[in-house]
């Protein structure tokens, strides 16, 4: 996903379910400005969607990230769902 503008102070809300394939793990990040400001840790098939809530207040930068959970992206599938941000 590109990048957001957060100015003057915000939140992000966004949803991540994994993953296709018995094998397939990963993990949803999300980034304010390259800083790591929520992590969903590994995910799995069959496991509920995590909600990731975070900060942004400061931000210029937002980075939603899907990685392979740090053992290959053999049957990875990552979905973001519905991410929502504020300002306050
Ligand atoms: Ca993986």
């Amino acid at each position: 996903m590109e990048s957001g503008e957060a100015d003057g102070g915000g939140l992000v809300v966004a949803g991540g379910q994994a993953a296709v394939g018995a094998n397939g793990s990963v993990v949803f990040q999300i980034y304010r400005d390259g800083t790591l400001v929520a992590d969903s840790g590994p995910m799995t098939v069959g496991q509920p969607a995590k909600r990731l809530t975070a900060d942004l207040t400061g931000g210029t930068e937002l980075r939603l990230v899907a990685t392979d959970g740090g053992n290959g992206n053999n049957s990875d599938h990552a979905d973001w769902g519905g991410p929502l941000s504020t300002c306050r």
